[in-house]
């Protein structure tokens, strides 16, 4: 049995809910509302010491890093619809991939989102004084340090210029891996680092599952015209093909159970 612990419109969460819909496997949904500060709760957080979400639960081996997860649902289910690159250097470049959606995309997704979607919705719910007490009972001291300085001063624009900034520099990234020819790689098929179109090369991948969702919400910030086509071509066109997954559709259409939520998307 797969139980996901997960928040509707969680990054990370998005990412497993993805990787389990395109292997089309049955889990059973346990949603934290982590701005109801439940990912603080000592309940969730002897599953998940880091108090994030997405945690799985697979009998009762208990998983966190949806990155981990990813690659273990795929050891789990190879067969099952594969997501991952026997070819070394592919399978090397999807790894690549994974941590870049964690290193540099997820971390400043995080910091552009803070003013548009994190700090209204807990306004709306909580009081200074609430978030503050709910932030000192957050086991994980880098969560609990930055929710406490967004309470005290914010994110600045000068913050998220700098996070937009880095994102621009991984989307280039992104751009050229996109279209990237590797010499010599004619007859390496499905295995191949060839040109696209998938950020591995011709297989998709645990690359662009981990990827889908920091793009989707580089969309619905404030900057979408960062993936138009006229900027980033390629990106774009990757874009269009991610959307078009049932995939894709699945794990995005996840109900926000809360329908006083100001987000929507
Ligand atoms: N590296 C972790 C990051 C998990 C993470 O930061 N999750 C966010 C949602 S995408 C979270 O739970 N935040 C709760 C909080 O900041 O209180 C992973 O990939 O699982």
């Amino acid at each position: 049995m797969l139980r996901l612990y997960h928040y509707w419109s969680s990054v990370c969460s998005q990412k497993v809910r993805m990787c389990l819909a395109e292997k089309g496997l049955d889990w059973e949904s346990r949603h934290v509302d982590i701005f109801a500060f439940e990912n603080y709760e000592p309940a969730y957080t002897k599953l998940n010491p880091k108090a994030v979400v997405p945690t799985l639960d697979h009998d009762g081996n208990i998983l966190i890093e949806s990155n981990v997860i990813l690659e273990y649902l795929e050891d789990l289910f190879p067969d099952q619809v594969r997501l991952r690159p026997h070819e070394p250097f592919a399978r090397s470049t999807m790894r690549l991939w994974l941590y870049n959606s964690e290193e540099l995309a997820h971390w400043n997704v995080n910091v552009c989102s803070h003013n548009l979607r994190h700090a209204r919705r807990m306004d709306q719910r909580y009081s200074h004084e609430e978030q503050m007490a709910a932030a000192m009972k957050c086991p994980n001291p880098m969560i609990a340090l930055r929710l406490k300085r967004r309470l005290a001063v914010g994110v600045s624009v000068e913050e998220e210029d700098e996070a937009y900034a880095k994102l621009d520099y991984l989307l280039d990234q992104m751009e050229q891996r996109l279209g990237e020819q590797r010499l010599g790689e004619q007859g390496l098929g499905e295995q191949g680092l060839g040109q696209g179109p998938w950020i591995a090369g011709s297989m998709f991948t645990l690359a662009d599952i981990a990827m889908a969702p920091m793009v989707n919400r580089i969309e619905v910030l404030a900057r979408p015209e960062m993936i138009a086509p006229a900027r980033r071509p390629r990106v774009a066109d990757w874009w269009q093909r991610i959307q078009e997954r049932p995939g894709y559709r699945t794990a995005f259409s996840f109900k926000n159970p809360d329908s006083n939520d100001p987000v929507k998307r």
